[in-house]
Parts: structure tokens; sequence; C-alpha cells
């Protein structure tokens, strides 16, 4: 757990100048779109922002259509049998006991409807699972209750705090973003594969983003990972989603995805002891 270290020297110093002009002048003072963000009165998914993401939508969409239409089925076939097969209308009922087409019928098409559900769910398993080759790495510790990133081929840590209401605005963000805005978000370039390791410094908690459909423990004693690789550059929230004690919906998440060269200079600056983003 590392905290707010101070600026080291003149040097530093002098480079973290530097990078803030960058980003001033690579942002113009504009904000990131905010895109990973919960709505109210929202239904779905919010917008699939990773490759892992995208694939997982599109794989929820079409099991929902399957669903859908084998519900449909099941409801028609039983009306069927309400209807013709009451005992007023089929007085006397038949008395066989198996028919064989029927039975090898009911075996074979789950069978097929399994296989094809598999055959699109376990590539996308894979692709969750399978971590390419890191551009960036990233570990994250998740505390009572706040979170800290680290970024070890940099040398840059911090922690990340949940803003209070009267700080919101002055911070960049609205009143709404209240619960899911922090002072130090986690900040990486956008297209590019972000391996995220992940322990807990105390309890369980667990790290999630919906718009980059990751979701993993951060457990004591142990080093999780996990990836994602965001193509939009913006502002995403998200939540520790296990139950980790008092301050548990305390502890948001915010991940900045910026541009290669908004990145680079952010990196610089944060190395001086300095992790506000300036164009956010
Ligand atoms: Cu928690």
């Amino acid at each position: 757990m590392a905290l707010l270290t101070p600026i080291r020297g003149v040097t530093t110093l002098a480079l973290a100048f530097m990078a803030n002009l960058t980003l001033t002048s690579f942002a113009f003072g504009q904000a990131l779109p905010k895109i990973g963000v919960p709505e109210q009165g929202k239904m779905g998914f919010q917008p699939a922002s990773s490759t892992v993401a995208v694939q997982a939508q599109a794989l929820e969409g079409l099991v929902m259509w399957i669903i859908t239409a084998i519900t449909i089925f099941v409801c028609l076939l039983m009306l069927y049998v309400i209807v013709r097969f009451n005992a007023k209308r089929n007085p006397v009922p038949a008395k066989f006991t198996h028919n064989t087409p029927v039975e090898i019928l009911w075996t074979l098409v789950p069978v097929l409807v399994l296989v094809f559900i598999g055959s699109f769910s376990l590539p996308a398993l894979f692709d969750q699972v399978e971590i390419p080759p890191a551009d960036v790495t990233v570990k994250v510790t998740g505390n009572q209750w706040y979170w800290s990133y680290a970024y070890p081929d940099a040398d840059v840590a911090f922690d990340s705090v949940m803003l209070e209401k009267k700080d919101l605005v002055a911070a960049g963000y609205a009143e709404s973003d209240y619960l899911l805005a922090v002072d130090n978000a986690m900040v990486v370039p956008v297209n590019k594969v972000i391996k995220v390791e992940m322990t807990g410094a105390d309890v369980i908690h667990a790290w999630a983003v919906p718009a980059f459909a990751v979701m993993h423990s951060a457990v004591p004693g142990r080093l999780g990972e996990t990836w994602f690789k965001a193509t939009q550059e913006g502002v995403y929230f998200g939540q520790c989603t296990s139950l980790c004690g008092q301050g548990h919906a305390y502890m948001p998440i915010a991940v900045k995805v910026v541009s290669d060269a908004a990145y680079a200079a952010w990196l610089e600056q944060a190395k001086g002891g300095n992790y506000e983003l300036a164009s956010n």
C-alpha cells in the first residue's frame, strides 16, 4: 500500500511540469466522455468497451434469442396439450409409454443446441482467461475501503479513494457520480492489453468494471490475474463486488482510458507524485 509519494527532486518536478503542459495542450481542457456509467432506470448492459465485453454481450444476445425461442416453443406445446388432450376432448387416453423417434429427437436437439452455444461461448471464455502479452501491467490491491494501484514497470503507486459529494465538481465529475468517482483514477492507454494483477490487503474484495466485462476477486495472500483491452477513450466506473465490511459500498473504481500520448504524459507526471489526469 503506497500512499502519495512526495515529489523527488528538481528533475522530477521539471518533468512533471512538462508533462502537465503536454497534457493540457493535448486535451484542450476537454473532459473525457463518461461511458461506463450506470444510468437511472436503464435496462441492459453498459456499452461494451473492451474486446472481451464485445464478445460477452454478443453471446448474451445470441443466448437470449435461443432462450426466447425455446420458451415460446414449450409454452405453445403446453397450450396445445392442454387444449387438445384434456379429459373432455380426449376421454380415452392413450396407453403407450414410449416413442423411440420422439425420444431420439428430444435428446439430440438439446445436445445440438448446447454444442451450438458452446461453439460461441468456449472461445469467449478462453479469451477471458488467456491473457495476451501485456502492454501495461497494473497491480490492484483491495483495502478496507479503497483501492490501491501500482504500475510496477514505472515505479508509480497510489491510493484511490472515493470522492465526497462536496469534492465532485472540483474534480471534474457530476454530482450524480457520487459513490462512483474517486480522487485518483486508474489510467490506462486505449487499445492496449492491460494485465491486471490483483490481491487483497485485508479481506476479500472484488474488482469489477461492467463496461469491460471484468470482475476478479482480490484475495489476501493470493495474486489473481485478469486483463482487458479498452476500445474507447473515456471514463469507466465500477465497484467492489465482494461484501468486504462496513465501507464496502464506498470503495468505487474509476478507470480513465486515454490516448497513448496522454498516458505517457500522465505516467511521467505520476512518477513525480501527481496522479491527476489533466484532461478530466
Ligand atoms: Cu467490498
